[in-house]
């Protein structure tokens, strides 16, 4: 069984690099920017092509496999995981920055079976460094093991998050809100680099000491998620409960004493759920 997995990460990774080849094409020529939900909610047709090579390859070789990819959802498909071997896809994690060059654009993939995830690939595509990690056996960079900071004081942290246009003024107040109450427990700095899965992975390697997010997805989160779990930090929900992929909402920390104190600062919002049409 375990091998079997084995090969669907390897052909993850094939794949990805692929897919990263496209978007650094993409990114010599001009960008079309089109909006979805909103106009901070931006799309590209480089977004949608890559997801259709990521599942085309993987659909050739696992036709069996069940997928929730972001570009996919957005077209209609549903948004449910099942107990399936399932991958959740995001083409570029990071379009904002894509469409702006701003340095830090991820594909990020994220293979659940059971509902639990057994492995997770996040590529940076402008730094290139490819994350890697399979359940129990480690996350590495550019094939060498990463580790989280193990820092445990909150007043010594780098914390990640991501601040965007909320329409409701009362979860723009909330999101304010948060970010002030963090600020002034006080941390070292609070930093936004726009991209859910690199923000993951520079937690897991030790770079940032936590990150918490409410309203993102599950392409979001599936690929770093492993990453961090496999860098020996704690992923869990907003408030210090347990993850769940579904929720649109996470901390990931350095350690769990990190995560707690975060959770105590936050006040929670009603972000809804990526399988709530399915329910
Ligand atoms: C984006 C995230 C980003 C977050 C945005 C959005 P996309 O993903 O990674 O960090 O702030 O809300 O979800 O849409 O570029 O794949």
């Amino acid at each position: 069984m375990s091998d079997k997995w084995q090969e669907c990460m390897d052909h993850c990774v094939e794949v990805t690099k692929q897919a990263g080849k496209m978007i650094h094409e993409a990114l010599q020529k001009d960008i079309a920017v089109m909006e979805k939900s909103s106009p901070v909610d931006l799309v590209t047709e480089t977004d949608q092509k890559v997801e259709r090579l990521i599942i085309s390859s993987i659909k050739e070789k696992y036709p069996t496999h069940s997928f929730i990819g972001e570009e996919s959802v957005a077209a209609g498909a549903p948004s449910v995981l099942t107990d399936d071997p399932t991958w959740i896809i995001d083409p570029i994690d990071g379009t904002t920055n894509f469409v702006h060059r701003f340095p830090f654009v991820s594909v990020s993939i994220g293979f659940t079976v059971m509902k639990e995830i057994e492995f997770g690939i996040v590529y940076s595509c402008m730094e290139d460094k490819m994350y890697t990690a399979r359940k129990g056996k480690g996350a590495f960079c550019n094939g060498l093991p990463i580790k989280v900071s193990g820092q445990k004081d909150i007043s010594q942290s780098l914390v990640l998050t991501e601040m965007g246009f909320k329409k409701d003024a009362e979860h723009f107040k909330t999101m304010l809100a948060n970010v002030r109450r963090i600020l002034t427990i006080p941390v070292h700095g609070i930093r936004s680099p726009g991209s859910a899965a690199i923000n993951m992975c520079l937690v897991a390697s030790g770079s940032a000491d936590a990150y918490y997010h409410m309203g993102i997805h599950c392409w979001d989160m599936a690929g770093g998620a492993a990453v961090v779990r496999e860098a020996g930090g704690v992923v869990v929900d907003i408030s210090g409960g347990t993850f769940d992929l579904m929720s649109r909402r996470l901390i990931v920390a350095s350690t769990r004493a990190i995560a707690d104190r975060i959770a105590e600062e936050i006040t929670e919002l009603d972000v809804g759920r990526d399988d709530a049409d399915g329910q």
